[in-house]
């Protein structure tokens, strides 16, 4: 019986070591390598080579190496089986301290400081109190909520939008197509930590940015985006265009359509946006690998999956 490891864009070694560590009694295998199909009775992916699915017999469980798992649903060699994705506190903090650090950045007016500082200028700027800044998160899942609750504990005023609707304690909490107007007229930065799905496909459009509060306390460099979803949920063009006429002051982008973002992306070079590798939350090989084990662990005692995706939702 054997766990087959396919992942694109990763080192196979850390991975398979942790796997080995993790779960003695299963053959770890991977798909760059010489496996028989019959054996997989679970895989384990991150964006797999095209077609490694299509010929596994045997699979009762396919588990996502991250938290989204649009890279698998939308594949069409996906099996039959339980798709299901990580929930980690490791990769929880990661999403946090990226989201946080991004919010504060825009809040302390960092970039301002970074452009004075080369320009050997001293040049203090006046400060609100965060308390005085309205947040607003885009996706109240696990890595939503538990950003929200973080940056609530700073001070920021903080609201959150889901589909469904959420009662968080300090949270002003939104739903639905009827929630979302108001959501964003009240905030002045975005967050965005939804998943990928036809639902969410290019929701962060021109639309919703000229949808932002224009009466933030610090006007001159709000209302600003902040994405660590997914490059499919943004129109890219659009961030371009409302951050040139001034609709949109600022970006922290973790995500594009194309990763990696081409040389010659707009992005690159924009004096108001912050772009990182797709980092946010990273999935370390220990904790994800731990993780992967004990829902087997808990399966083989027939105990329920908990964390598998709803394929109709696509999250
Ligand atoms: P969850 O599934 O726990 O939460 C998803 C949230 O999005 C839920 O609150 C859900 O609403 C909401 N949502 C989904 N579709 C819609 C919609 N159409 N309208 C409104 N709300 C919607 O996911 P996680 O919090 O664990 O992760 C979110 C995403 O973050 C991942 O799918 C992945 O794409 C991204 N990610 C990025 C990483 C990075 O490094 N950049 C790392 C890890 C994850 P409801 O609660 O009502 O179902
Ligand atoms: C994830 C990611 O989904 O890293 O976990 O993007």
């Amino acid at each position: 019986m054997s766990l087959l490891l396919a992942v694109t864009g990763w080192d196979y070694g850390p991975w398979v070591e942790r796997f080995r560590t993790a779960a003695p009694g299963l053959d770890i295998v991977t798909a760059d390598g010489t496996f028989d199909p019959a054996t997989v009775r679970y895989a384990a992916a991150w964006n797999a080579p095209e077609g490694i699915f299509a010929n596994l017999p045997n699979v009762e469980i396919v588990f996502s190496l991250g938290a989204g798992v649009d890279h698998l649903l939308k594949r069409g060699d996906l099996p039959d089986a339980p798709v299901v994705r990580v929930v980690n506190d490791d990769l929880t903090m990661r999403m946090t301290e990226w989201v946080t650090l991004q919010v504060l950045l825009h809040h302390r007016q960092q970039r301002a400081y970074d452009a004075f500082q080369r320009a050997g200028k001293w040049e203090p700027l006046w400060q609100p109190v965060a308390s005085r800044v309205r947040v607003g998160v885009m996706g109240l899942g696990v890595l939503g909520r538990d950003a929200v609750e973080k940056l609530a504990s700073l001070g920021f005023d903080v609201a959150g939008w889901s589909r469904s609707q959420k009662e968080i304690s300090g949270i002003t909490c939104y739903s639905g197509d009827e929630g979302l107007k108001t959501f964003l007229a009240r905030t002045d930065i975005l967050v965005v930590l939804l998943p990928s799905t036809p639902d969410t496909s290019g929701i962060i459009n021109a639309e919703l940015i000229r949808g932002l509060a224009r009466d933030g306390v610090l006007p001159e460099r709000f209302p600003v985006l902040i994405n660590a979803g997914r490059g499919a949920l943004q129109v890219e063009a659009d961030i371009l265009a409302t951050l040139d006429d001034g609709s949109l002051k600022g970006a922290s982008l973790d995500v594009f359509h194309i990763e990696p973002l081409p040389s010659d992306s707009a992005f690159w070079p924009h004096p108001n946006v912050t772009v990182t590798p797709h980092v946010a939350a990273e999935s370390d090989p220990q904790a994800i690998a731990d993780g992967v084990v004990e829902e087997i662990t808990r399966y083989e005692r027939g105990e329920p999956l908990r964390y598998t995706v709803d394929r109709g939702k696509g999250y």
